[in-house]
């Protein structure tokens, strides 16, 4: 028998560190000796339950636990993920769902995400803080965020399907399956091979589940953020372009290729390694998802032959001409190339050829417009460009079709599960602004982390008077500093390199950088590279960027005259894309985007950077830490010293130390009064077995709010959510003597 009073709301501390939480025995001594050998290791669900914690013994509990195929672990409040990189269906089945689903208590099931799943739901629901939730699921590329967020969507599908949907019968309309054909749709178009992972994500993407108040699936909305674009035009050795290419290469039927002039064998310069089969060149799949997005079948054939034409362009070639009035020859055999791709893109092949090839500028007052002809590199740039500027439009298009799609009409959510997978931390050979955007985001999210959970939440400790010795953590923030800081950092530099528009060589930019940041302790010695280049010393680990064309891709001009041949175009799709504004029409000057004030796209990624990052204030964070076991992409393969490197940058020991030592449920001081207040002036028990509350013996005084209705949500809480205070009534013990992980603090 259990008396809940006011002791619930002064400071019960947690767990000790190390202690067994069934015996509450401390686990002490040689960790191998202590718990009869490496065999018992693999059956520490919790790494709080490690003892000692150190880097050393998580490291063997997880390697323990990958060796007998467990790959889900616990640690406080984050849950850390290994890749089995191998099918391990059984981990994801329906049937598995519901069990996480319908468990009184999933967090006493074997760590999974559908465990972190089904308490952001819960959260959701409960009645203590109805709030919007996230999931933000890290760790570097190939780690495993994509698949994760895959799996939960699609528990959510599950759990959270409204049951006006399942009237439907027709699957493939239902809301929830719309929402899960979002993602093959989204990964053909802007997933790719990387040296990293085979199906590596090249844009960031938050997606919010819309619930209404019946926390059932109304809809969802995604928001992607900078797609890595160059790599329609440029592909590093051994990487690939995205895989809708491939899967149009490889997939088209016989009729198709015809159409969009695509022989067998026929060699494409942005089409690198299609030799390498890989399981997403499924252009069925992806054709059968859009569809079932709303996605017809002649708007699909017209984004495919769009894309076709963009192959065709890129097989185009230049060479120097021989009189500098003239413009570039095109090198053999381009010519059919460009016949054939101005009939792809319904451009006109004059017009075409000449924007590639001729630089239209107005000068002076009197706006004289003078052609010049550009030199061979600068065609090249302008082919290229032309392909980003139609590739990431189509991106933008899809991604505004999807969202009209699946979006719940405004009035039938209430409340959102946020699921981000942004790419992962990563370093290359050659490293450039796409790399510096990706671990930028990357320093963001761990900061984030940092400040919401190993920082916010020990200075409100502090604040409340708790006793509490404090743990050191790794805070990136110098990092961050370095690179987005003010007055100076790594992107106001590139920025103002932008803004003055002065010839500056790459040499130069990093002698600038090196010498206006010195002091900054991330700013590393870079003594392997022989390109100018610096070296950042990320919480992931030191990534060296090289500063060749970092300017200019930064700046990513257009040049106007290319928008303006788009909108030339007959065809149905780009028409679309590129609309002819009213404005435009009535002048004969392409707008000219050199006079609007510069936005770059570090400029542009950071603001969306940070209006990510206050959506995602505004939510109770859940944190899933994929991890990669090899950078092979082997199964059964456990690098210890990588594993040990991503639990250092991620700063796993000390959330563990943090967890294990702190409250994980905090409730403000005026929900938990409200919420709680009859339990104030009510003396009661749980009764053990049958879970319900009566009033204890000896208290007859029942006071007259005091009913089933208001008492069960109360007791579901303390089911659900005080999961060791019910241990406690259920054993018989007072509530006093176990400690419950409760903080009812004043700040929150
Ligand atoms: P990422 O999203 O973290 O990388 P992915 O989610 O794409 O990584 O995972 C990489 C590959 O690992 C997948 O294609 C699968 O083959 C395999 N994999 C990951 N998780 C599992 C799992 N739970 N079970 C089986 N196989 C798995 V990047 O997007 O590159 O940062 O930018
Ligand atoms: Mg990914």
């Amino acid at each position: 028998m259990a008396f809940l009073d006011d002791k619930l709301c002064t400071k019960i501390n947690g767990h000790s560190l190390g202690a067994d939480a069934q015996s509450g025995e401390p686990l002490r001594g040689d960790l191998q000796e202590f718990l009869g050998g490496e065999i018992l290791l693999h059956q520490l669900d919790d790494l709080t339950k490690v003892n000692p914690v150190t880097l050393e013994t998580v490291l063997r509990c997880l390697q323990a636990r990958y060796s007998t195929d467990i790959f889900y672990t616990n640690a406080g409040c984050t849950l850390v993920a290994l890749n089995p990189f191998k099918p391990v269906p059984q981990l994801y089945s329906p049937e598995l769902m519901k069990e996480y689903h319908t468990a009184p208590q999933p967090q006493n099931l074997k760590p999974h995400i559908f465990a972190v799943g089904e308490q952001t739901y819960r959260n959701v629901k409960s009645l203590i803080e109805p709030v919007n939730q996230s999931i933000i699921v890290s760790g570097e590329s190939g780690a495993g965020k994509t698949w994760t967020s895959r799996c939960l969507m699609r528990f959510y599908a599950v759990v959270a399907s409204s049951p006006t949907s399942w009237e439907n019968h027709n699957v493939a309309e239902r809301i929830e399956q719309r929402i899960l054909n979002s993602n093959p749709v989204m990964e053909a178009f802007g997933n790719a091979c990387t040296l990293r992972n085979n199906n590596s994500s090249r844009f960031g993407k938050f997606i919010q589940l819309q619930l209404n108040r019946t926390q059932q699936m109304t809809g969802a909305a995604v928001q992607t953020y900078l797609l890595e674009k160059t790599r329609v035009a440029c592909q590093a050795p051994q990487e690939r372009n995205f895989h809708i290419f491939y899967q149009i290469y490889k997939g088209a039927s016989a009729d198709e290729r015809l159409q969009w002039y695509l022989p067998d064998g026929a060699a494409f310069s942005w089409l690198p390694n299609p030799e390498r089969t890989l399981e997403e060149d499924d252009f069925e799949a992806t054709k059968e998802a859009m569809l079932h997005l709303g996605i017809d079948t002649p708007t699909q054939n017209n984004i495919f032959k769009v894309l076709a034409g963009l192959l065709h362009l890129g097989n185009t070639h230049f060479a120097d001409s021989e009189d500098e009035a003239l413009p570039c020859q095109l090198m053999d055999p381009a010519e059919y190339s460009v016949r054939t791709y101005a009939s792809l893109l319904r451009l006109p092949e004059d017009a075409l050829l000449e924007t590639l090839r001729i630089r239209t500028i107005w000068a002076g007052r009197q706006q004289q417009v003078i052609r010049k002809p550009c030199s061979r590199a600068e065609c090249a740039t302008r082919r290229d460009c032309l392909a980003k500027l139609i590739y990431s439009r189509l991106f933008d298009w899809l991604v505004a079709v999807i969202n009209s799609s699946i979006c719940a009409d405004s009035g039938t959510w209430a409340t959102f599960i946020g699921l981000l997978d942004v790419y992962g931390f990563e370093s290359f050979p050659d490293n450039s602004l796409e790399q510096l955007c990706i671990n930028y985001a990357n320093e963001k999210l761990q900061q984030h982390f940092v400040a919401h959970y190993l920082r916010a939440q020990q200075e409100e400790y502090a604040a409340e008077g708790l006793e509490w010795s404090f743990v050191n953590y790794q805070d990136n923030q110098s990092c961050l500093d370095l690179i987005e800081g003010s007055p100076i950092s790594i992107c106001s530099l590139i920025n103002e390199e932008c803004r003055l528009n002065r010839p500056s060589s790459a040499a130069q930019l990093q002698t600038r950088i090196e010498g206006a940041l010195a002091g900054s302790p991330c700013l590393g010695q870079n003594k392997l590279s022989r390109e100018p280049s610096f070296l950042v010393v990320h919480y992931a680990g030191p990534v060296c960027y090289h500063t060749a064309g970092l300017v200019e891709k930064n700046k990513d001009p257009v040049p106007p005259e290319l928008t303006t041949l788009l909108q030339q175009s007959q065809d149905p799709l780009l028409k679309v894309l590129f609309p002819v504004t009213p404005q435009e029409k009535s002048q004969e000057e392409p707008s000219s985007q050199s006079r609007a004030p510069m936005l770059t796209v570090v400029s542009k990624f950071k603001a969306s950077l940070e209006q990510l990052l206050q959506v995602l204030h505004r939510t109770t964070p859940h944190y899933i830490r994929c991890i990669k076991p090899n950078s092979q992409s082997q199964a059964h393969t456990f690098v210890r010293k990588e594993v040990l490197s991503q639990l250092e940058a991620c700063g796993l020991v000390e959330t563990i130390h943090i967890s294990a030592a702190g409250f994980p449920i905090r409730v403000s001081h005026r929900n938990f009064v409200e919420r709680y207040q009859l339990l104030r002036r009510l003396r009661f028990q749980v009764s053990p077995g049958t879970h319900s509350l009566a009033p204890a013996k000896g208290h007859s005084e029942v006071p007259p709010d005091a009913n089933e209705a208001t008492l069960q949500p109360l007791l579901q809480d303390i089911l659900h959510t005080l999961p060791t205070l019910t241990q406690a009534a259920t054993t018989g013990e007072s509530a006093k003597a176990t400690p419950a992980p409760v903080h009812c603090g004043r700040t929150k």
